[in-house]
């Protein structure tokens, strides 16, 4: 069996990790795979490295060498490089790279520029941390260079800042008047995305945030349509509860695109491809969801990994219950 799904940050490698724990443990979905196709908006260019936020935090997340209280990063990493950059007065300092993770930014930035395409480069480090042997395939959702950049007004007027700068350094609190994604105009879906979406058994969207991560990946070209035509049951995950997200800026992002922060508001951005939709069911949780969208209620808080597992596990038998009919 084939499942693809589409993720941004912490949140969906978080979830995907709960994913493949339940595979492993469930023996008649031992040989499923798992393609994931990762949004590359958030990408960046710091000291002359690629850096890929999302991509990164699906190998180390899923790779076993995240940090884990970041839910970024590398765990016991060391700051010894970006303390000399300090020193030597080299902006910016509000995006902490660690020593392990710049080597990740080196060997990327240096394949990059020997001509090897994203996905090549991808490939070459999901080899190192091991995916292939787990069934996990992680694609970039496009191999042309995009970034989102986010329009902000501090009282000089508009002017486009890059999606970290907003994201960490003004910590999302600078109310965004639009997202742009530089690029996209010239932008096509990697190899292998498209058909990971048509030819899926399930297709899941973790938790991820909707505007910023999903968002980005349903822009590029023929992935909304791919969506729209595949055979497979596209089963969601809310990532809000009662109206908050569980972590990040989603509420934010929102706000910014005019979008009710809600859940049902959420899976009306997918209402043209949704098929099911998982809501948490706190009181305080509407739950309700497009005509026709299937709307199951359970916890959707991943404390740990078990209760990831367990959600993921949810979400993966809704879509396979759906395909049986
Ligand atoms: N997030 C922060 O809040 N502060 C940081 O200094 C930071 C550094 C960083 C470095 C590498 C990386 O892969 C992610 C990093 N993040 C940091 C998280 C990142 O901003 C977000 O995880 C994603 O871009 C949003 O999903």
């Amino acid at each position: 069996m084939h499942v693809t799904a589409l993720s941004g940050g912490v949140g969906g490698a978080r979830f995907l990790r709960g994913l493949t724990t339940h595979l492993a443990r469930t023996s008649d979905l031992a040989d499923t795979t798992l393609t994931v196709i990762g949004n590359t908006g958030d990408d960046i260019t710091l000291f002359g490295l690629r850096v890929c936020p999302d991509l990164d935090t699906l190998l180390y997340t899923l790779g076993g060498g995240v940090h884990e209280g970041q839910g970024w990063g590398r765990a016991d990493d060391t700051a010894a490089v970006q303390t000399e950059l300090a020193a030597l007065g080299v902006q910016p300092q509000w995006f902490g790279l660690g020593d392990r993770d710049l080597g990740t930014h080196i060997a990327r930035s240096l394949w990059l520029g020997q001509g090897h395409t994203l996905s090549e480069v991808t490939a070459r480090l999901a080899d190192r941390w091991g995916l292939p042997d787990g069934g996990i395939t992680l694609l970039p959702m496009t191999d042309t260079p995009v970034e989102t950049h986010v329009v902000v007004d501090e009282g000089e007027g508009p002017r486009a800042v890059h999606f970290q700068e907003w994201w960490v350094r003004m910590r999302a609190a600078v109310p965004a008047q639009r997202f742009l994604v530089v690029g996209m105009e010239r932008a096509t879906a990697a190899p292998g995305v498209l058909d990971a979406i048509r030819k899926a058994d399930v297709v899941l969207l973790p938790p991820s945030n909707p505007v910023v991560s999903v968002g980005i990946i349903l822009g590029v070209p023929g992935v909304r349509d791919a969506l729209r035509g595949t055979q497979a049951p596209v089963i969601g995950v809310s990532p809000l509860v009662g109206g908050r997200p569980l972590r990040g800026h989603a509420d934010a992002c929102l706000r910014a695109i005019g979008v009710e922060t809600s859940s049902a508001a959420v899976a009306g951005l997918y209402a043209d491809f949704l098929t099911g939709w998982l809501v948490d069911d706190s009181l305080d949780e509407v739950g309700e969801a497009p005509a026709g969208v299937h709307v199951r209620r359970r916890p959707l808080l991943m404390r740990d990994l078990d209760s990831a597992a367990d959600l993921a596990g949810a979400a993966l038998g809704l879509g396979l219950e759906l395909r049986r009919r």
